[in-house]
C-alpha cells in the first residue's frame, strides 16, 4: 500500500514536470515563432488620425500594412484655464498630439511637417520606433519644410511620442507628446468606449490662474514646480460638456499616456476599480488596480466595466494636483441604478467646486492697434509689445531674458545694442553662426521672421525700450534701408 502510493505520487511528479517542461517549451517556441520583424505587409492605407480625447477605429484583424501618417506640427495660442492662455506648440493641433494606431509589423510611413507659420524647428522620437533617437535624427525639420522617414513596428504596446529637439524639456513641456498605439496580431479584444487621456504639467511665470497670456517659465520647469498638473493640455478638458461618456453595463478603455515633462502620475478613477491593466502599455496585465503609476514618458491601457450610474472623478492621486493645479476630469455615466451594487446618496460633484478655483478675468492684454503712418512713440511701444508675444517670446522670453546656452538675452543685451542694423538684419533674415551676448556664447538658429518693414520697426522700438536697452526708436525707413542693403 505504501508502496503504491509512492509510486503514485512520483508518477504525478513526473507528469507535472513533463507539464512544466513542455509549456517551457511552448512559450519559447511562441517566442521565436512570432519574428514581428518578417511579418510581410500587404497594400498601403493612410491612418486615421484623432484629436484627444478620441480615437481611431480599432484595427481588428486587418493585415499588416504599409501605413502612411501624415502629421502637421502648428505652434498656437490656447486656453490653458478660462481667462489664461499659452502658446501651445502640438503635434497635430492639439494638445497631446494626434492619436496614432498600428498594428504590429506594419510599416509607418511617417511624414512630420513644419508649418510655416511656426518659428521653430521641430521634430519627433516615438518609443515605438526601433532605431536611433527614435525617429528624432531623421524628422528634424525647419518651418515651412516637411520630411519623412519610415519604421516597422515590432512590438505591440502603447507608446510615447514626443519632439526630443533643444531644449528638449521645453518642447516637451510646452504640449509636444502622443500617443502611438501598437495592437497586437488580431487586435485588442473589443469593448464598448475607448477614450485618449494624457497628462502633462505646465510651468509658468504667472502662478495658477494669473489673467492673461503666459510665458514658459524654465527656472520653474527645472524646480518641477508645476503651475498647471492636466489632462489633454488644458485645465477642464474633461468636465462639464466635455466629460468622457459611457453607460451602465458598458466596459471602457482608457488608453493613458503622460507626457510629463517632470511628473509621474498617480492614476486613479474615484468610485472605480480597473478590471485590467495593461502595466506601462506593455502586454503584462494586472487585475483588479486601484490606482496604477504612469511615468513621464509612459503609459498604461486601463479597462473597466461601469456597472452603476454617476459622475466618476478622473485625476492624478497626488491630489493637491486634481483639486488645485487642474488634474480632475469626468467619466459620465447613464443608466439605471443598481441598489445591490451602490445603494447609497449619490453626490454628484462633489469634487467639483475646488477644481473649478480659477474663475473670470478681464482678457484684454492684446488691443488692436490700427496700422497708421505715423505712430507716436507709446503706440510704436504697444504695437510692439503685442508682435513681440506673438512672435519672439517663444524663445526670447516675457522679459527677453532668453534661456540659458539655447536663446540669447535681449534684456540689456550688449550684441543688440551696439547696432541697429545689424539687429534689424537678424529679425529680416534670421541668424546662425556663433555670437556673443554679454559674454556667454551662442550658436542657434534663429528661423527669418515673418513681419512687415512697419512691424519690425515697432517690436524692436519695443525691445530697445525695454528692460534696460538702449531706448532707440526704430524707424520704419531705416529697416527700409537694411532692407534694400544701404
Ligand atoms: C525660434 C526661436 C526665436 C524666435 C521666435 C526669435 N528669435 Fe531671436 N534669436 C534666436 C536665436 C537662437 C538667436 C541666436 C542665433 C545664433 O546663435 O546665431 C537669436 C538672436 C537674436 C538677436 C541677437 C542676439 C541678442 O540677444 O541680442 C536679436 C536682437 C534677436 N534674436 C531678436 C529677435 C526678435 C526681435 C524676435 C521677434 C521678432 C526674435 N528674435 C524671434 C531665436 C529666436
Ligand atoms: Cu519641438
Amino acid at each position: 500500500m505504501k508502496k503504491l502510493k509512492l509510486i503514485l505520487s512520483s508518477l504525478s511528479f513526473m507528469a507535472f514536470a513533463f507539464l512544466l517542461f513542455t509549456s517551457c517549451k511552448d512559450n519559447e517556441k511562441k517566442s521565436i515563432a512570432i519574428d514581428t520583424s518578417k511579418i510581410v505587409v500587404s497594400g498601403s492605407m493612410e491612418a486615421e488620425l484623432t484629436s484627444p480625447p478620441f480615437v481611431p477605429a480599432s484595427v481588428g484583424n486587418r493585415p499588416a500594412k504599409k501605413l502612411i501618417v501624415n502629421m502637421e506640427i502648428l505652434e498656437e495660442e490656447g486656453t490653458m484655464t478660462d481667462g489664461t492662455t499659452y502658446i501651445y506648440w502640438t503635434f497635430g493641433g492639439s494638445v497631446p498630439g494626434s492619436f496614432i494606431r498600428t498594428r504590429v509589423g506594419d510599416e509607418v510611413e511617417f511624414t512630420l511637417s513644419n508649418h510655416p507659420d511656426n518659428k521653430l524647428p521641430h521634430n519627433i522620437d516615438l518609443h515605438a520606433v526601433t532605431g536611433p533617437g527614435g525617429g528624432a535624427t531623421s524628422s528634424f525639420v525647419a518651418p515651412g519644410h516637411e520630411k519623412t522617414f519610415s519604421f516597422k513596428t515590432l512590438n505591440p504596446g502603447l507608446y510615447v511620442y514626443h519632439c526630443a529637439t533643444a531644449p528638449v524639456g521645453m518642447h516637451i513641456a510646452n504640449g509636444m507628446y502622443g500617443l502611438i498605439l501598437v495592437e497586437p496580431e488580431g487586435g485588442l479584444p473589443k469593448v464598448d468606449k475607448e477614450y485618449y487621456i494624457m497628462q502633462g504639467d505646465f510651468y509658468t511665470k504667472g502662478d495658477n490662474g494669473a489673467p492673461g497670456l503666459q510665458a514658459f517659465d524654465m527656472k520653474k520647469a527645472v524646480a518641477e514646480d508645476a503651475d498647471y498638473v492636466v489632462f489633454n493640455g488644458k485645465v477642464g478638458s474633461l468636465t462639464g460638456d466635455n466629460a468622457i461618456t459611457a453607460n451602465v453595463g458598458e466596459t471602457v478603455r482608457l488608453y493613458v499616456g503622460n507626457g510629463g515633462p517632470n511628473l509621474v502620475s498617480s492614476f486613479h478613477v474615484i468610485g472605480e476599480i480597473f478590471d485590467r491593466v495593461n502595466i506601462e502599455g506593455g502586454s503584462a496585465i494586472n487585475e483588479n488596480v486601484q490606482t496604477t503609476l504612469i511615468p513621464a514618458g509612459g503609459a498604461a491601457i486601463v479597462e473597466f466595466k461601469v456597472d452603476v450610474p454617476g459622475t466618476f472623478i478622473i485625476v492624478d492621486h497626488s491630489i493637491f494636483r486634481a483639486f488645485n493645479k487642474g488634474a480632475l476630469g469626468m467619466l459620465k455615466v447613464k443608466g439605471s441604478e443598481s441598489k445591490q451594487l451602490y445603494s447609497g446618496v449619490k453626490q454628484e460633484g462633489i469634487y467639483n467646486p475646488e477644481g473649478g478655483t480659477i474663475q473670470e478675468m478681464p482678457t484684454d492684454g492684446a488691443k488692436k492697434i490700427a496700422v497708421k503712418g505715423n505712430k507716436t512713440l507709446a503706440e510704436k511701444i504697444a504695437s510692439g509689445k503685442n508682435l513681440y508675444t506673438k512672435t519672439c517670446f517663444a524663445c526670447h522670453q516675457a522679459n527677453g531674458e532668453g534661456i540659458p546656452s539655447a536663446f540669447p538675452p535681449l534684456a540689456k543685451s550688449d550684441y543688440l545694442n551696439e547696432d541697429v542694423k545689424r539687429t534689424i538684419g537678424i529679425v529680416l533674415n534670421g541668424k546662425t553662426g556663433e555670437i556673443t551676448v554679454n559674454g556667454k556664447k551662442y550658436n542657434s538658429v534663429m528661423t527669418k521672421q515673418t513681419l512687415t518693414e512697419d512691424e519690425i520697426a515697432d517690436v524692436l522700438t519695443y525691445v530697445y525700450n525695454s528692460w534696460g536697452n538702449n531706448k532707440t526708436n526704430v524707424k520704419v525707413s531705416t529697416v527700409q534701408e537694411v532692407k534694400s542693403g544701404h
